[in-house]
């Protein structure tokens, strides 16, 4: 299988541009600080449209403000007017309106290569969405996106069904294809059934194992993947291919982790 190298994205290609609908991580470990910064190992270039501010550190997150769906609607307009946009990461949203606005500007702009890194839980259970959220992103986010990137917990809550083994986790990518999405990839990095990231897409299953890493936590790898696999599908890659080189990429960057707080790691490239 082909996979990306840095190089190969970077090396003779119009600069292209890509554009993170996220939330903001004062520590940059996550967020569309996490999003830029990924961009640019890519040689990709990166626009912010920022849907929420949490405070937040490597011990916890204090508070997320929500910034009003107006203000997301005028960021995302105010570059697409200007430029052309390769592909769209989609992080943290902070309302139910937020979503409309989002949904709504993909549609009216035609935007491509859209990436849902639905971000409602954390792998240690810290919920970020409330319940009217999660049924508003199943009904209309889910269908516009190109790639759905659900970790363990938030394919359960996705899915209505509890993952146990690598079976479970195979229903849950084809129940969340059926909410609309066009390709499904669950992140395996905490499940109980070993470190392997499923990929559902174009009728089948691809497995991406995952070496064990004897490390505590690593804050921002959710963030890292869908954000570098947008750069893989902007590129003109696969789905596989940008899976493969975005799967490679977090593991570099969890071998990399660095303590910049006094508790999670943060996870670096
Ligand atoms: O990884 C999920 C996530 C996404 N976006 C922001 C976050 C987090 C997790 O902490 O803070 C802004």
């Amino acid at each position: 299988m082909v996979s990306i190298t840095l190089r190969a994205v970077m090396e003779g290609k119009r600069l292209l541009k890509v554009m993170s609908i996220a939330g903001s991580d004062p520590f940059s470990g996550a967020g569309i600080q996490a999003d830029l910064k990924t961009f640019r190992r890519f040689g990709v270039y990166g626009f912010t449209v920022i849907t929420a501010v949490t405070s937040q550190n490597t011990k916890e997150v204090k508070d997320v403000f929500d910034i009003p769906s107006e203000v997301v609607a005028e960021q995302i307009e105010a570059v697409v007017e200007d430029s052309e946009v390769s592909g769209v990461k989609i992080g943290m949203i902070g309302s139910d309106r937020s979503i409309d606005v989002i949904k709504e500007k993909i549609e009216s702009h035609g935007l491509t290569n859209i990436v849902l890194d639905p971000v409602i839980a954390s792998h240690n259970g810290t919920i970020f969405l409330k319940e009217s959220h999660i049924a508003k992103l199943k009904k209309d986010l889910i269908p516009c996106a190109d790639l759905v990137t659900p970790n363990i917990r938030e394919a359960e809550i996705l899915s209505g069904r509890t993952i146990v083994d690598l079976d479970d986790a195979k229903k849950a990518a084809l129940d969340i294809k059926d909410l609309g999405a066009g390709s499904v990839l669950i992140k395996g990095g905490h499940a109980d059934y070993g470190k392997t990231d499923l990929l559902y897409t174009d009728d089948e299953f691809h497995y991406f194992g995952n070496e064990t890493i004897d490390t505590v936590p690593v804050h921002g790898t959710g963030c890292l993947l869908s954000s570098a696999i947008v750069c893989g599908l902007a590129s003109g890659y696969t789905n596989i291919e940008s899976c493969q080189a975005a799967v490679d990429f977090v593991q570099d960057s969890i071998k990399n982790a660095k303590k910049i707080g006094s508790d999670q790691l943060i996870a670096m490239i």
